[in-house]
């Protein structure tokens, strides 16, 4: 088994990688519910949704969320009645939304409603919320705190952020379901979403960073800090919040303890020194992901080289 810790659009290539080279039902991905919201009454989860659209081979594919081919007649009718349509929802992504509001009013969990929409796409691997108490992510800007949709979406991720919070975190526990797919974990990939607004929120659920420390598993994590972009790009801004650069060392650093090795760009060869200091192994490869080739490819060198770090 395989257990990869996953937020949304970035990560949730690496994690179809992970999918697609590794047999049926040997794939737990932990996924980010912090940016979950609730939108005109109904129940948004997009990170839990991009995984399973993404695994499910019905995601969109240029932009990485939603559904493929979807059509907007529902928001267009929202709009007629003047609510706020920024945050656009398909129609076939509307069901998703409606089943899960109405499966959590009947009193299904988070965990239980997303394993039922999971096998209905057809998805032959765990896609586990984090927890199913609620979390959010909200982010300070000036004075003004943000939802992280409204962050995100709304703003485009285009202000400087000054602060983040996990809302509700210290408060949330993990489902049995994590506990178990990390503590049957052959190796635990945290793949490569945005450190400060898919990955630390996972690791901040109470009991989940210490699963993982505690796993005698190689661990790795697969970086998203390639060469300049990650130093003068918004994630490498909310990088520099956690007291690390936003370099592949830095995120070594963040993750110290947590992990046994971690797979940098080749752009980057040069920081394996710093990170190889920290007792972390280095895998250094190409680390851009364009095409499902180069998905699969990135996937299996990171079950390899975790493999030979036991
Ligand atoms: N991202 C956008 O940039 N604009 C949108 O209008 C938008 C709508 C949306 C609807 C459903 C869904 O599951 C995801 C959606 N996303 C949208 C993506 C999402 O907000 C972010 O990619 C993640 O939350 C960040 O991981």
């Amino acid at each position: 088994m395989i257990t990869a810790l996953c937020g949304g659009v970035g990560g949730s290539k690496l994690a179809l990688g992970l999918y697609r080279i590794l047999p049926p039902d040997s794939l737990h991905v932990i996924v980010n519910t912090a940016d979950d919201l609730e939108l005109w009454g109904l129940r948004i989860s997009p990170d839990l949704d991009t995984v399973a659209y993404t695994l499910g081979g019905i995601a969109q594919q240029e932009l990485g969320w939603g559904i493929e081919g979807d059509t907007f007649h529902a928001l267009r009718g929202l709009e007629t009645y003047g609510l706020d349509t920024w945050f656009r929802v398909g129609d076939r992504d509307l069901a998703t939304h409606i089943y899960r509001t109405d499966a959590l009013k009947r009193g299904e969990s988070l965990t239980s409603c997303t394993a039922h929409l999971a096998s209905r796409l057809g998805i032959r691997a765990d896609v586990l919320p984090m927890t199913d108490d609620a979390v959010a992510t909200r982010l300070l800007t000036g004075d003004r705190w943000l939802d992280f949709q409204e962050y995100f979406v709304r703003e485009r991720h285009a202000l400087s952020i000054d602060d983040v919070r996990y809302v509700g975190v210290e408060a949330a526990r993990p489902t049995d379901a994590v506990l178990e797919a990390i503590r049957s974990a052959e190796v635990i990939v945290l793949v490569n979403s945005n450190p400060v607004l898919s990955i630390l929120p996972i690791l901040s659920v109470p009991g989940i960073r210490e699963a993982i420390e505690g796993s005698p598993s190689p661990r790795v994590a697969v970086s998203p800090m390639i060469g300049a972009s990650s130093v003068t790009g918004p994630a490498g801004a909310l990088m520099r919040l956690t007291g690390h650069p936003p370099t592949s060392a830095g995120l070594a650093a963040l993750y110290r303890n947590l992990i046994d090795g971690i797979v940098l760009d080749s752009q980057d060869e040069r920081q394996r020194g710093e990170v190889e200091a920290m007792r972390i192994g280095v895998l250094a490869t190409n680390t851009i992901m364009r095409t499902d080739a180069d998905r699969d490819r990135v996937a299996a060198e990171t079950i390899r080289f975790a493999r030979s770090l036991r």
